[in-house]
């Protein structure tokens, strides 16, 4: 009987006693070291390549030190353990990987040019042909990283088979279980979010529960088939993006009406009850990061490449996909924005010194991936605008220059755009900013609503926040 085969060669394999890990960066590292430290399994190996980056990295981790930036919660302490105590190590011989029992492969899936939004497979492919050169009958291969639906049943199992020479579902096991880890909350994320366990085969599907069932605290394994599992982990973000799009595009709707969209928003979130919710998140300047922006292209393509018959109305475009243009128009809104404000202090963009505050693309975070700031930076070069960015967190960004001294951004500013609530900003004195700024009436713009409309229009700035439609056109105070 198909499926019999895994079955029997899983039983006789036993227990899944030793674990490996391919890809140590912010989804491998604490999935390996929470499988060491569950005292479920005997070794956990995690595997880096031998690169001029890796091999640092696999120094430090077999040194017990986080080779992660920004604050982890936990990780530190957990991985300084595991080595210690011996059930965790890094290595970059992937011929290891032939004596485990299950493997997982958590690389990851970036744009290889964000304007065509086609995935760059490349690195998650070239570590799957390393796991099928020393696959063995009975082993687990999971994939975490996320993919376009179809991957796994797909070139995933082409790969493992053509190089191994085994059968995926017969003569090993196969499945997808995406991760859910949100960078600063990496341990916490996996402890605590139920875990979606998608099979090629049910033998697979139950091998995989095994394996993450030692992980799970309090949360749930939720098992399912393959493809699902890959719809699922693009469509959860493809639905958060959809959410922040229908409260930019109200937002967007309440300037027009001449209405405040938080009081709007407070509204509708007051509508409570019995399977009653608005789910209602938060207009900004934008949605950056390492998901949003590509999950909805990733299940996009998985309906394009596997879908059958498609019915949908007629020449309508996806709603996932007007979510991420309406967006990825927030930066252009912001520029709009700036543009009005400027051209009620008698000025115009060319020629014009903003400084940009906020690079990371979420708050707190020295993350700045896929940043919405850098559309706006880009759309203020091409008017003749003279950008300057200040964030407290990131350090570095290709062609851009990120100042850490705030004042130096803000001298002779004529207009300010708050991209990133951090918690530095919200204590600005808009006094201090105008006499910074040396303007009468210097612009503000604020992305995310963290500054007060009040204090800054009552020291003689020209403001315009998203969705502020109650205060974008406030008369202008002092001289
Ligand atoms: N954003 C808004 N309005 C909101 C929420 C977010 O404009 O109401 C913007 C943020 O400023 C940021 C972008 O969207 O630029 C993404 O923010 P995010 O909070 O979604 O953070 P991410 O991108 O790290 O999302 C991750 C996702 N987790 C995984 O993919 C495993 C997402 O599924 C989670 O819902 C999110 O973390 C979370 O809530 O932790």
């Amino acid at each position: 009987m198909k499926g019999g085969r895994l079955a029997r060669l899983l039983e006789e394999r036993g227990p899944i006693r030793t674990v490996g890990v391919v890809g140590m960066g912010y989804v491998g590292i604490p999935a390996a070291i929470l499988f060491a430290d569950s005292g479920a399994f005997a070794a956990v190996l995690g595997f880096q390549r031998d690169s001029p980056t890796g091999r640092p990295k696999i120094a430090a981790l077999n040194r017990g030190e986080n080779p992660l930036g920004g604050e982890e919660p936990d990780l530190a302490e957990i991985l300084a353990r595991v080595v210690k105590n011996g059930t965790f190590r890094c290595t970059s011989d992937f011929s290891e990987i032939g004596g485990l029992d299950a493997v997982t492969v958590a690389i990851q899936t970036p744009f290889a040019r964000p304007e065509d939004l086609l995935p760059d497979f490349s690195s998650l492919f070239e570590g799957l042909r390393s796991v099928g050169r020393h696959l063995t009958p009975g082993m687990l291969v999971v994939l975490e990283s996320t993919v376009t639906p179809g991957t796994t049943g797909g070139p995933a199992r082409q790969i493992l088979e053509e190089e191994s020479g085994l059968t995926a579902g017969e003569d090993f096991a196969l499945a997808h279980a995406p991760e859910r880890v949100m960078v600063g909350r990496l341990i916490r994320n996996i402890r605590e979010h139920d875990r979606v366990i998608g099979g090629l085969d049910p033998a697979s599907t139950r091998r995989t529960v095994e394996l993450y069932t030692p992980v799970l605290a309090a949360n749930r394994a939720i098992p399912m088939s393959a493809l699902a599992a890959e719809v699922t982990k693009t469509a959860e973000n493809a639905f958060r993006d959809l959410q922040i799009a229908a409260v930019n595009q109200l937002a967007l709707y309440c300037e027009a009406m001449g209405v405040n969209v938080y009081d709007v928003r407070a509204g509708i979130a007051s509508l409570k009850g019995e399977g009653i919710t608005r789910a209602i998140l938060y207009p900004g300047a934008g949605v950056g990061g390492h998901c949003l922006p590509k999950d909805t292209f990733h299940m996009e393509r998985g309906v394009t490449t596997l879908g059958g018959e498609l019915d949908f109305p007629e020449g309508s475009e996806s709603l996932f996909v007007l979510a991420r243009r309406i967006n990825d128009f927030m930066p252009r809104h912001m520029a709009t924005l700036t543009e009005q404000g400027l051209a009620r202090a008698g000025k115009v963009l060319r020629g014009s010194r903003v400084a940009i505050l906020g690079w990371a693309f979420l708050r707190n975070s020295d993350d700045a991936r896929n940043t919405p700031s850098a559309m706006y930076h880009a759309l203020l070069r091409e008017a003749g605008g003279i950008p300057a960015v200040h964030d407290p967190y990131v350090r570095e960004y290709p062609g851009v220059e990120i100042a850490e001294d705030l004042e130096e951004v803000l001298r002779g500013a004529d207009a300010i755009a708050l991209f990133t609530a951090h918690s530095a900003y919200a204590s600005l004195d808009p006094h201090r900013l105008k006499a910074l700024s040396g303007s009468v009436h210097p612009v503000v713009v604020d992305g995310r609503n963290h500054l007060d409309p009040d204090a800054y229009i009552d020291a003689g700035f020209v403001y315009k926040g998203i969705g502020r439609g109650d205060k974008n056109s406030h008369p202008i105070r002092g001289g």
